[in-house]
């Protein structure tokens, strides 16, 4: 940024331009009130001028002897007397000149004086708010960081560009002008920029200004409409001296620069055409996150969760986490077997945890780097969840022990939206992590694309001001800067809990990767970035020329750190095995065997004592606190309940809370999320009870149930998917020994969370080998509200699901789960989604649990369960079997309609009317993937002269009509076709029109009849 600033180069002592003009003659326009004109410039008069004996005192001896009197008040009488009225003498006795005289005149006096201090009071504000505009960020200073030249006007600063001299404000700045730089002017509170001092002449006060919002710092934090956290911020920034570093610091400073710098250039050296995505340029980064997490560790932080993107990430596991070198080399070896089950991933995507002492607070520290698939900023949330899952099961509600670094590329930061869903759950009860530091490395470049097209707000960083985030904008070519920034970052993270963004204004040396070229587009900054110099090399001679360190010292640092990469590499070369479970970044010891294995190949019993499913019954359906006053709507909902259970009867929110309860009872803790979950958004649940008289009062029956129960958690989230899903997985990392759900609130909004779908539930335990037991509930079914709340897509999941369609697994159950990435399961019955809830925490791994979940069974007569059927003894049923008539004489029945979900109640009833029973069997597939090739087969065989009949209620093209086909083809060894009944192939999920809807169901009723019709006459 090629800038100067007037008055602060006149203050440095060198002329300005700007004040040769000024004394060339021109008028200083003074103070800017059009109407007054400017003040008088003669010397104020003290404040006893209003004392008129005193005056007159002073005016008769300046009538003896004018040189009687100070020279100010000599002139002060010529001039009273030069104006005042000529006639009696008793008129011009000094206090009858001076009644009116001089009053107005005081006044005029103490209205300049105001003046020039809100002036200057002003000006400090102007720079408190905007000086990070101009601030020199760039270390190649070519490009202003907020990708504007602008200097704002009310800055004492002006451009030469053009080399032309403008002067701010209409030419005059605040009315104070170049006499005014030596005045003294009365400090406001607002700035600590006096130090001891509470007055400061102008030129210091500018000076000062300028050393602490303009310079290698930026401070964007004036928008915070909280006052004490802005003073925190100003007396951390302007209090002079106050960024100072001891010799010690500065050493151990350029040891990490070293490290960090030394491990890019090895890495490049031994390795030149691996992609690493180096991070040359902001080398700086890893005596950054040391230095926050040294200054964490003080404060108490004893475990630290990151998330990075690929850039320096290797360095970051090298030098922060201090994985072993040998292995991060070794993963450059192509001929390296993986030893573990998936298929891996890239080794700038894996994760780490590990355990260590912080060298500098000699404390333990846990610090962890989450697993992450290419889509940026994805993982951010996730880094959310697990962290405060961490804090929740240490009971560290405050956050004072663990807290979440995330680190972010300049582009994506910007223009990924789950950046912005993320932060939007930073400050809410049930989400926060208590504080966020956020590291941007802004190397002003995203790939091949430059920030003037690639953003449209001034910095990379401006979505963080949404929550009032402070954000600290340094130049990464001074170290020095960078710490402090990262210091004060860890100061305000522990102060006051909430997240802070370091911005790293830097630049990458090299290409995209190592790979690229970037002369291609980048050829004026590249350029510039090989001219210029390193950053371990200024600093390093900084530090020698300080006499803080001596060449010999610094070279012997650099071949030491050298020597630990050579001996790394060496004893790499012996790893002939890659184990991915040694980058597993959330180990769960006690859950597996030492080598990482479940503990056994069987699932405990799902169901459950009477006395246990009563009670849950009981809870579920009454107000636990006293005094308590539920809406009359709520009590008919309550009172239905307990008439079922004293029926012994379940509806669907009753079998979901005898599955919730009886976790809790057992230590799970339970955590269910999302939009509108806590009443549910068909009314169905309430778990959450509102008092109608008193604001704010709630009651969670469902964390009255136990004693010594497990926590249960319900949380209405954000209108968000993305974040709010890689937010619960994220949580469920953490803890095997929890039940983590996520409801969406239609189905089918589980789209936008997509990424968060594919890239990590679907195939997280493939690329990383960490199980992960989240449940999704995404409510399903063709109900005629119109395209977009009737399909979770369940084609989708499916597609997903990586059980083989040709080939009949040998085991089944637990084995077969244990193979499957995911479980996607339809429950047509309260009784199977409670068990299937149950058994998702007693199976002795964990896999992503996909539900789809019911809109009108919940309501449904026919869809419920007795309690018998969540007897001990019972348990979840991956196939429903025909329990009718047809199936007392299956050799009868000439057709076998498989189906899944909400459709089997309209079969079951069509099949009533045409009075079928007998003839026709129709099976419920519950648990869909995996497939249960055995039970099918059991039932195939059962009805062998049966036709068999696929029906959905979806479009052909959809639900699981796709899936299910060739498995059942491979059941029946291609020798009997499966007949599809449903709606035709569509492009959108479902109708707009509920007359078509109503249309489309009566259609599909027809064609299923006249299939069914058609036996008879066959
Ligand atoms: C969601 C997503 N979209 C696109 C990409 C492809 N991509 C990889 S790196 C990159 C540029 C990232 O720029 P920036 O965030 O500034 O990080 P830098 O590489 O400059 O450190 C892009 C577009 C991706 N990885 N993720
Ligand atoms: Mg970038």
């Amino acid at each position: 940024m090629s800038q100067f600033r007037v008055l602060a180069g006149v203050l440095k002592g060198g002329g300005s331009p700007f004040l040769r003009w000024r004394a060339g003659g021109l008028t200083w326009r003074c103070w800017a009130h059009p109407k007054r004109g400017c003040s008088s410039r003669t010397d104020p008069l003290p404040a006893v001028v209003s004392n008129s004996s005193y005056v007159e005192e002073m005016y008769l001896a300046w009538l003896d002897d004018h040189k009687n009197v100070h020279e100010s008040w000599d002139s002060f009488f010529r001039n009273i007397q030069a104006s005042g009225p000529s006639g009696e003498a008793d008129e011009r006795r000094p206090s009858a000149l001076l009644q009116g005289r001089v009053l107005s005149h005081s006044l005029d006096v103490a209205e300049k004086v105001v003046e020039d201090h809100l002036a200057v009071h002003t000006l400090i504000r102007a720079y408190q708010i905007r000086g990070h505009h101009v601030a020199q960020l760039d270390p190649l200073g070519i490009l202003d960081a907020d990708l504007d030249s602008f200097v704002p006007s009310d800055l004492i600063t002006t451009i030469d560009k053009l080399g032309e001299i403008e002067l701010r404000v209409g030419g005059c700045l605040y009315g104070l002008d170049e006499s005014d730089l030596d005045r003294s002017f009365q400090l406001p509170h607002t700035t600590f920029i006096g130090g001891q001092e509470t007055t400061l002449p102008l030129r210091e006060i500018i000076r000062r200004l300028e050393a602490s919002y303009c310079s290698h710092i930026g401070v964007e934090f004036m928008f915070i409409n909280n006052v004490n956290q802005c003073q925190w911020i100003r007396q951390k920034f302007e209090t002079p001296g106050i960024m100072q570093f001891t010799s010690a610091e500065k050493r151990t400073l350029l040891a990490r620069l070293i490290r960090s710098t030394r491990f890019e250039d090895f890495l490049a050296r031994k390795w030149s055409s691996e992609k690493r995505f180096g991070l040359e340029g902001c080398e700086v980064l890893i005596p950054a996150l040391k230095t926050i997490i040294d200054k964490s560790s003080a404060a108490g932080i004893d475990s630290v969760i990151m998330g990075m993107p690929h850039r320096g990430r290797l360095n970051v596991l090298a030098n922060v986490i201090r994985k072993d070198l040998d292995q991060i080399f070794c993963q450059f070896d192509p001929k390296l077997e993986a030893a573990d089950e998936g298929s891996g991933d890239v080794k700038y995507h894996l994760g780490m945890y590990h355990e260590r002492i912080n060298r500098e607070t000699d404390k333990n520290i846990t610090l962890s780097l989450v697993a992450n698939p290419s889509h940026l900023e994805a993982v951010d949330p996730v880094v959310q969840g697990k962290t405060k899952a961490e804090q929740f099961y240490r009971g560290d509600t405050q956050g004072k022990k663990v807290m979440s670094i995330l680190m972010h590329g300049d582009a994506a930061f910007a223009g990924q939206g789950v950046v912005y869903e993320t932060f939007h759950l930073s400050e809410l009860p049930s989400y926060t992590t208590n504080g966020t530091i956020h590291v941007v490395v802004n190397n002003q470049i995203g790939f091949t694309t430059d920030p003037r097209v690639a953003r449209s707000s001034p910095y990379p960083t401006d979505v963080a001001r949404v929550v009032n985030a402070p954000i600290f904008h340094v130049n990464a070519d001074d170290p020095e800067a960078v710490m402090y920034v990262c210091r004060v970052a860890a100061e305000w993270r522990a102060t006051f809990n909430k997240d802070v963004v370091i911005d790293l204004v830097c630049y990458r040396r090299f290409g995209h990767n190592e790979m690229d070229e970037p002369m291609f587009t980048q050829p004026l900054m590249y350029k510039q970035i090989h001219r210029q110099e390193h950053v371990l090399k200024k600093y390093s001679e900084k530090l020698i020329a300080e006499g803080v360190v001596t060449l010999q010292e610094f070279e012997e640092e650099v071949a030491k750190y050298d020597k630990i990469c050579e001996e790394a590499y060496t004893s790499s070369k012996d790893e002939k095995i890659l184990h991915i479970r040694h980058w597993l970044d959330s180990p769960w010891p006690d859950f597996f065997t030492a080598q990482g294995e479940p503990k056994s190949m069987s699932c405990l019993p799902t169901g459950l004592d009477e006395e246990v499913l009563q009670h849950i019954g009981q809870i579920a359906s009454s107000v636990p606190l006293e005094g308590f006053n539920i809406h009359p709507g709520v009590s008919r909902i309550l009172r239905g309940r307990a008439d079922l259970v004293k029926s012994r009867q379940m509806d669907w929110a009753l079998g979901e809370y005898i599955a919730f309860g009886s976790l809790l009872k057992d230590g799970i803790h339970v955590r269910l999320s999302g939009q509108d979950v806590e009443r549910g958004t068909f009314s169905h649940r309430h778990h959450v009870l509102h008092d109608q008289e008193v604001d704010k009062r709630i009651c969670v029956p469902m964390n009255h149930l136990w004693e010594n129960q497990a926590s249960y958690t319900v949380c209405n989230s954000s209108l968000s998917e993305y974040g709010v899903v890689g937010f619960e997985l994220g949580f469920a990392m953490a803890n095997p020994n929890a039940l983590i759900l996520w409801e969406a609130q239609f189905g089918d909004f589980h789209n936008t969370a997509q990424c968060i779908i594919d890239q990590f539930i679907s195939s997280g335990q493939a690329k990383w080998v960490r199980n992960n037991g989240i449940v999704l509930l995404l409510p399903h079914g063709m109900e005629g509200m119109g395209p977009e709340h009737s399909s979770a897509r369940p084609e989708r999941f499916l597609q997903m699901t990586k059980d083989d369609p040709d080939h009949i697994p040998v085991y089944f159950d637990v084995q077969q789960l244990y193979e499957c990435n995911w479980i996607v399961v339809n429950c047509s019955t309260p009784a199977n989604y409670c068990h299937v809830l149950r058994r998702q925490i007693l199976l002795p791994f964990r896999k992503p649990l996909i539900i789809f979940t019911p809109k009108s069974l919940l309501r449904h007569p026919d869809a419920r369960s007795g309690f018998d059927d969540l007897a001990k003894g019972t348990k979840f049923k991956r196939l429903i079997p025909d329990e009718g008539p047809a199936s007392q004489s299956p050799g009868q029945v000439k057709r076998v309609i498989f189906c899944a979900g909400k459709v089997y109640y309209e079969l079951a009833k069509e099949r009533k009317q045409q009075n079928l029973d007998r003839d026709v069997a129709i099976i419920r597939l519950e648990q869909i993937s995996p497939f249960p090739f055995d039970l099918v087969s059991e039932e195939v065989e059962k009805y062998g002269n049966a036709e068999l009949i696929w029906c959905q209620e979806e479009h052909k093209n959809m639900g699981y009509y796709d899936y299910v086909r060739p498995r059942f083809l491979t059941v029946v060894a291609n020798k009997k076709p499966i007949w599809y009944v449903g709606r035709d192939p569509a492009a959108a999920p479902a109708t707009g029109n509920k007359s078509t809807h109503l249309n489309e169901l009566r259609k599909f009723m027809d064609t299923l009849a006249q299939r069914l019709a058609a036996m008879f006459s066959t």
